[in-house]
């Protein structure tokens, strides 16, 4: 009895090693591995109104390419924005020193050297370029001087197009909630069903959408094609110069002192001192510039709170009276219908959370965002002030930018209550903020490759389905001993 016991047991041991051979097979390697030793970029985003820095941080082994590249922390510059110093360009400079000197702190010393570090400029800078290229390349000079002093891998600073800028956000987004490609828990990559995000940024100067469409563009310069982890993209964007939150806030001050003498968009029992030149000197108002004025006068303007005038107001921004394409969004620009899920990012979030956490008022619908802008238009200045806790930056201006994006989306892009419903108001995408300054650094760095990361990884790929088969079959060799060990045992007991 105990001979026959112990001819089963090689079968069986056998058995057990080809199990134990497939559940670690199964397991999770990355589950495994040690911690990676992390690899630092850093992006100055240099928009009109102020700069931001970012330091993003990813594992070193270069395995793992995707969805991997997070935001270790980020620093606000003070003062204006970049273009703000076109009279004294050094101070340009100078104003970054602060969050530049944090980065060396936060960036380990023995990274410093290996850490590509970029400045992207945006709108401010681009409406600088129009108005005097001179100032602009003084300005983008002197912020060069200041960071080639630093001991990072400084690759250059830069103005994007309003196309880089649109696409970079779109490309930030969909790569942070994992649209292109995902990381399985096998350890594999795969492709997403869910498709891409479309993307809507609202900077202080222009503002951007992008979204993947299904045939070409009428307008080439409308079209971006991209090649992601071996996926093809073709994506409509545009890029609108003067449509950003301060710039439009100018256009309206300038269309208020010009048509009404008041100011409708703002609440009631409040007025400022207007100085001209702030408002006429943005190439933006050029086209509402009187003949004559003198710059340093200074006018009385008082809100109104009237939402139906301030409309009104805002509505002349748009041109909707050409269009040379089958289908524009608004100034003669070709846009097709609005399709998928989009992402408002930047002033676009900072208004919706607005209404919504300070206002208290809903924005599920197209039909709710614009209750919500009469509401608060219809707000005179002692009302707000006492809906609003604490101190409230650009209080007075909350009514004009909703409007505006009220009007933009409806009127301008050409949402609607069942396209509405597919946006989400965002500006982070777990600790990362969403916005065009990752996606520039993923491909400057040559981090989104072209072909997927399951090509180089084929030789793993294939080398871990040997493994499976050859633990499959010494499973069954064992099966087919362990068989053959209890028939024979049970054919020699009947005899
Ligand atoms: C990204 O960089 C490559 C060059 O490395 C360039 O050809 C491509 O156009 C860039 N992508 C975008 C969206 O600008
Ligand atoms: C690889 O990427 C995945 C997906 O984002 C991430 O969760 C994981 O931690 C990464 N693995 C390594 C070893 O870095
Ligand atoms: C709208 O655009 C067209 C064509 O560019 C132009 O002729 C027209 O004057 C514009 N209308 C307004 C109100 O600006
Ligand atoms: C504006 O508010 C007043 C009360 O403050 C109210 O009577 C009026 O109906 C409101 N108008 C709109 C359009 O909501």
């Amino acid at each position: 009895m105990a001979g026959k016991v112990l001819s089963l047991l090689p079968p069986l041991l056998l058995a057990a090693a080809g199990l134990a051979g497939l559940l670690l097979l199964c397991v999770p390697t990355r589950d495994v591995r040690e911690p990676p030793a992390l690899k630092y970029g850093i992006v100055l985003d240099a928009g009109s109104s102020h700069t931001s820095m970012f330091i993003y941080k990813w594992p070193a082994d270069k395995k793992n390419d995707t969805g991997i590249v997070g935001q270790h922390s980020s620093c606000e510059v003070h003062g204006g924005g970049i273009s703000s110093y076109a009279d004294n360009p050094s101070r340009a400079g100078q104003s970054l020193v602060e969050c530049l000197d944090q980065a060396l702190q936060e960036v380990p010393r023995e990274r410093h050297v290996g850490t590509p570090l970029y400045l992207g400029a945006t709108a401010g800078m681009r409406l600088l370029k129009l108005t005097s290229p001179e100032a602009s390349a003084n300005v983008l000079a002197a912020v060069t001087q200041t960071l080639t002093q630093y001991p990072f891998d400084f690759r250059g600073a830069h103005i994007l197009s309003g196309q880089d800028e649109g696409v970079f956000g779109w490309v930030t987004a969909n790569y942070l909630l994992e649209n292109f490609i995902k990381y399985g828990w096998v350890g594999q990559w795969f492709r997403p069903r869910k498709g891409t995000l479309g993307a809507m940024d609202l900077g202080g100067a222009s503002t951007q959408i992008t979204f993947e469409m299904a045939g070409p563009a009428e307008d080439p310069t409308n079209e971006v094609q991209l090649r992601l982890y071996g996926q093809h993209y073709r994506v409509y964007t545009h890029s609108f110069l003067c449509y950003g939150r301060d710039q439009v806030l100018l256009r309206l001050l300038a269309g208020a002192l010009q048509t009404y003498g008041f100011h409708p968009c703002w609440p009631r029992g409040y007025s400022s001192q207007v100085l001209l030149q702030d408002v006429y000197e943005s190439p933006c108002t050029v086209a509402q510039r009187p003949q004559t004025f003198t710059g340093s006068t200074r006018v009385n303007l008082s809100g109104t709170s009237d939402p139906a005038l301030c409309r009104g107001l805002i509505l002349e921004l748009f041109n909707f009276s050409s269009c040379h394409f089958s289908q524009c969004s608004f100034n003669g620009i070709f846009q097709p219908p609005v399709a998928g899920n989009f992402i408002g990012f930047s002033a676009f979030f900072y208004t919706v959370d607005f209404l919504r956490t300070v206002m208290g008022l809903p924005v599920e619908t197209l039909q709710q965002l614009e209750v919500a802008v009469v509401t608060i238009c219809n707000q005179t200045w002692s009302e707000l002030q006492a809906r609003v806790p604490g101190e409230q930056a650009r209080l007075p201006d909350y009514c004009a930018v909703a409007t505006f994006v009220q009007q933009l989306l409806s009127q301008g892009y050409g949402f609607q209550e069942h396209t509405f419903r597919g946006v989400t108001f965002q500006k982070k995408a777990g600790d990362t903020t969403v916005g065009w300054a990752l996606g520039y650094m993923l491909n400057l760095t040559n981090l989104i490759p072209a072909e997927p990361p399951g090509m180089r990884k084929g030789t793993d790929l294939s080398a871990w389905v040997a493994l499976v088969l050859l633990c499959t079959a010494i499973l069954l060799a064992a099966a087919v001993l362990l068989l053959r060990r209890v028939r024979a045992a049970k054919l020699s007991s009947t005899i």
